[in-house]
């Protein structure tokens, strides 16, 4: 008896030990097997030790689909789980899924690829859109001498982030400086390797005078780098973009790549993720006109729209890549 009720009272010290207040934040990815949201569970994690109670479940579809991720967060809400952090792959498709989430308590938060403003509480942006698509023109022009024709692969055709860029790449064009630049084509590789290698393959026989393929897309732009290696079109073609220093290096060394760009992944994760957290925490600050605290990376101002936004996009080139290419 006096074991039994020992090993009943040890039972309940064990239930009161977990730690009823333990924020779970789930960290919902526009697909697995993405080297660049890799890097943000890393930052994810980073920030779940600083603020100590705080476990990230890091998840996402296999490929990237709406469907996927509502199917996740359907089971998440279930799962009881104190915030959903995101990186959309549609900007509407996720709203009702995210409301209902929402209706239950759920903090949701989109970072990277966002969320219709009235899916989420905020959208954390690596960058402001205007720098993002205004640097990859720029790189491209850069690598083509100003002129000739380009082509944009891109990642999946309903991802909020890419085609916000994509938008103001269009726009930029316009500008008088870039008059001798020519998009032919915007295609979509899925943020599949394989898929988008053979679009980018695709893009190289179909335009014989292309001069450049922009890849907003870390997955793209590896991709088409290597579709440009083996075709024997380095030096002829160039390819800029997204890309992390990691999977870039070599593909500078060969010369299918002068410059590319992103910003610090790792970084990212883990700002969306104290964003999260000041949101399960109710902090007052955490709201739209007001800032999250986000750590090591300080405060980020929220906008009018619940919009936030972190550094401008770093370049990359044969100088500076291999150091880089050690940390993401
Ligand atoms: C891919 C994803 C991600 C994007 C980067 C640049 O890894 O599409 O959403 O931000 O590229």
């Amino acid at each position: 008896m006096a074991a039994v009720a020992a090993g009943l009272l040890a039972a309940i010290a064990g239930c009161k030990e977990q730690a009823p207040d333990k924020i779970r934040i789930a960290m919902v990815v526009k697909n697995l097997g993405n080297g660049f949201f890799d890097a943000a569970h890393t930052g994810a994690e980073d920030a779940a030790k600083e603020l100590k109670n705080v476990e990230i479940i890091y998840t996402g579809p296999t490929t990237p689909s709406a469907e996927g991720q509502i199917e996740i967060i359907n089971s998440l809400i279930s799962q009881k789980v104190n915030a959903i952090v995101i990186s959309a792959n549609d900007p509407n498709a996720l709203v009702p899924i995210a409301k209902k989430a929402m209706a239950r308590g759920i903090k949701v938060v989109s970072f990277d690829s966002g969320l219709a403003k009235e899916g989420r509480l905020m959208q954390l942006n690596p960058s402001n859109a205007e720098l993002i698509g205004l640097k990859q023109i720029q790189m491209a022009s850069d690598a083509i001498g100003g002129q000739g024709e380009i082509a944009i692969l891109s990642a999946s055709a309903q991802a909020t982030n890419q085609n916000i860029w994509i938008g103001v790449m269009k726009k930029v064009l316009e500008q008088p400086e870039f008059s001798k630049m020519k998009l032919v084509t915007v295609t979509y590789g899925d943020d599949q390797s394989d898929k988008s290698y053979r679009e980018a393959i695709g893009l190289l026989r179909s335009y014989p005078n292309l001069k450049a393929i922009i890849a907003p897309t870390t997955v793209g732009i590896n991709a088409a780098s290597k579709a440009v290696v083996d075709e024997h079109l380095v030096g002829k073609v160039f390819v800029t973009g997204l890309g992390l220093p990691s999977e870039m290096a070599g593909h500078v060394k060969s010369g299918a790549v002068r410059e590319f760009a992103i910003w610090n992944p790792i970084d990212l994760g883990y700002a969306a993720t104290y964003a999260a957290y000041d949101f399960v925490k109710n902090q007052p600050t955490a709201r739209p006109g007001g800032s999250i605290n986000a750590g090591r990376m300080g405060n980020i101002a929220i906008d009018a729209n619940g919009e936030g936004a972190m550094a401008p996009p770093f370049t990359y080139n044969k100088g500076n890549v291999d150091k880089f290419s050690k940390i993401f």
